[in-house]
């Protein structure tokens, strides 16, 4: 699927490791649309949300713009305004071997972090529903929108964690607190109770088109951002055919309808 990575090797990274970095996965042209639609949109977005403040998280948000943490904003597009088919897209292929032919896309938009924003408190994007270790029930797929060094603060994944997670398995977790950031959820808590290794921490700088592709359930955190630039992702969600939590988007109120 990525150039030099095929897909059963991707396959095999991602139940390893719960995510994988395909570099180079979309061409320059596809990634211009995807970041002038992103910008365009956001613009609009946040031009009706005008100096109204809201709150963090999905429950505090309006249904165009989610605050997921202070300064780290989520807006969701979708594939109708990015103008593209959510099946024909160069990660499909990944994503249908993973989830099933009849996968189905759950959420799209673009997440941006502000200048001088803090990093995230660690978290999964929704829980186990198995005490048994499953195969994944959603995938995200992020893509770099312009080149995002370190200091841009690019996603930071806990290597393996997506296994770790599972509260259904281990007691001393408490899926809310996994779910919904919470300052002590770290890597070390989700090993507190057993004897593994702690998942390491992994980040990486990212070229314009990459894409970090990853499991629902890892444990992973926006990291700040310390340059003096927007630094924006755009993501594609699947979920499995039948999967209907939706821990992501909460809200219950429009900006479009919000009073003065
Ligand atoms: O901004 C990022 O890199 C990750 C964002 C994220 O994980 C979230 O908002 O749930």
């Amino acid at each position: 699927m990525a150039p030099g990575k095929p897909l059963a090797c991707a396959q095999q990274q991602l139940e390893q490791d719960g995510y994988l970095l395909a570099e180079g996965l979309c061409d320059s042209k596809f990634v211009a649309h995807l970041l002038e639609v992103s910008l365009r949109h956001s613009d609009q977005v946040m031009s009706a949300l005008g100096t109204q403040t809201i709150g963090i998280g999905s429950a505090a948000g309006f249904d165009e713009v989610v605050q997921r943490s202070p300064g780290r904003w989520d807006i969701p597009i979708s594939p109708d305004e990015f103008g593209v088919d959510d099946r024909d897209l160069p990660w499909w292929p990944l994503i249908s071997a993973v989830l099933g032919n009849d996968a189905e896309h759950s959420f799209s938009g673009v997440v941006y972090s502000d200048p001088g924003s803090p990093a995230q408190c660690w978290h999964i994007d929704s829980p186990h529903v198995s005490a048994d270790h499953l195969p994944p029930h959603a995938l995200n797929v992020m893509v770099a929108l312009h080149d995002t060094p370190l200091a841009m603060g690019p996603t930071e994944l806990a290597r393996g964690s997506h296994r770790l997670t599972n509260h259904l398995q281990n007691p001393a977790l408490v899926s809310d607190e996994l779910v919904y950031q919470h300052e002590a959820t770290v890597p070390e808590y989700l090993v507190a109770n057993a004897n593994g290794a702690v998942p390491e921490g992994v980040s990486s700088a990212l070229a314009t088109g990459s894409c970090l592709i990853f499991d629902d359930r890892i444990l992973h955190r926006g990291l700040n951002n310390a340059s003096t630039s927007r630094r924006s992702m755009t993501y594609f969600s699947y979920r499995q055919a039948g999967y209907r939590e939706n821990t992501h988007f909460e809200a219950q109120r429009s900006v479009y309808d919000a009073g003065p």
